[in-house]
């Protein structure tokens, strides 16, 4: 009879294979810290880096032992090595290398979190401070963000807008429990903590579309609490103030119908839509709602087809959600829909 071998060097490859490819399929189009588009993240990456290289240094080294012992002593070569017990020297050597390791870790990560901690806006110990400094509050929401401008009169949701090369600061804070505010390109984690308002800040150094995601653990939908950081040139970005200071438009046709619905139904018990008797503050603005390319979230495609879907049942879509199923008609949803999407 003969035996199975359990780890052939084929079946160890294939798992190695298998494994790296759900890894990567995991990372495709989620948060990525190996491309900084800010100086906070260039810092993070630097220092991540380097721990990485030394992980890596510390594996090698471990590894290439463990085989070297096994095959160098193995008792089918010469029989039952020596049997030793206890060498002062080696233990001193492996009790104060790691030791050092960690000392020189944690003298890096002192020094990258003093640096990213200050904002140069407020910091006078920090980089010349930039007067036209964005300032924006961080309301962490069961489970969607609510981003709002102070001083520009803006609240908006799930997707945040800033110029380039701009300092921005952020007042982050929390209307239920702990969240986590991760920009894994822009910015490191901070807790957004109900009752307490922590600072965060950036400085984007290129434009593009950066992912957000909450990075602390806090109920059903976690996952699904999403944001995209939308960095824009200046132009472009006056260009977004000024749409989102704009009134609502008149509506016309289905869309007038739609409003109409929304106005005198249960939706103004949560959301606000600027200048109407809509003042809710449970979900999120819906203003400039068809602006946004992603809502709930930023976990759907802002599009009518998905809209539909969501008023018919939002916790079919989004289990867990605190905005709950109206039980409303066909006829009701494409006006209401018809409505949404022109809130532009
Ligand atoms: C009990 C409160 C409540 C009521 C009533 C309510 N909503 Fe909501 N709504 C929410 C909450 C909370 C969210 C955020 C859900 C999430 O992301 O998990 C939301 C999300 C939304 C969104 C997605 C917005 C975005 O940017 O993510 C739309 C659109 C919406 N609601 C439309 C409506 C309409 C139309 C009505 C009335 C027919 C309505 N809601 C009634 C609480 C409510
Ligand atoms: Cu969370």
């Amino acid at each position: 009879m003969s035996r199975k071998k359990i780890f052939s060097p084929q079946k160890i490859l294939l798992t190695i294979g298998l494994l790296s490819g759900l890894g990567l399929a995991g990372c495709a189009g989620s948060p990525t810290w190996f491309e900084p588009a800010s100086s906070n993240a260039a810092l993070i990456t630097h220092l991540g880096t380097i721990i990485f290289g030394i992980a890596i240094a510390v594996f090698v080294i471990v590894e290439s032992l463990l085989i070297f012992s096994v095959v160098r002593f193995s008792r089918k070569r010469d029989g039952e090595p020596a049997q030793i017990e206890g060498n002062t020297r080696f233990e001193i050597a492996w009790t104060a290398a790691p030791a050092l390791i960690l000392v020189v870790v944690f003298f890096l990560s002192l020094q990258t979190l003093t640096r990213v901690a200050y904002s140069p806006a407020t910091d006078p110990a920090g980089a010349p401070a930039s007067a036209n400094a964005l300032h924006v509050r961080v309301v962490g929401h069961q489970w969607w963000w609510e981003f709002d401008y102070p001083d520009q009169n803006i609240v908006t949701a799930n997707e945040l807008h800033v110029p380039v090369n701009t300092v921005v600061n952020f007042d982050l804070e929390s209307v239920d429990v702990i969240h986590s505010f991760w920009v894994p390109q822009l910015a490191g984690k901070t807790d957004v903590i109900p009752g307490h308002v922590n600072h965060a800040w950036f400085q984007a150094s290129q434009t593009g579309t950066f992912h957000g995601q909450c990075a602390e653990f806090c109920g059903t939908e976690h996952a699904l609490m999403r944001f995209d950081v939308v960095v824009q040139t200046s132009d472009q970005f006056q260009a977004w103030v000024t749409q989102q200071q704009a009134p609502v438009a008149t509506m016309t046709g289905a869309a007038a119908q739609g409003e109409q619905l929304f106005l005198n139904g249960a939706c103004i018990a949560c959301h606000t839509i600027n200048g109407t008797k809509a003042q809710g503050k449970v979900g999120p603005n819906l203003t400039h709602l068809a602006s946004r390319s992603l809502f709930a979230g930023a976990s759907f495609d802002n599009n009518a087809a998905n809209l539909k879907r969501w008023l018919s049942d939002p916790p079919a879509m989004k289990p867990g959600t605190q905005m709950p199923n109206l039980h409303l008609s066909q006829s009701d949803i494409d006006a209401l829909v018809a409505f949404l999407t022109s809130l532009k």
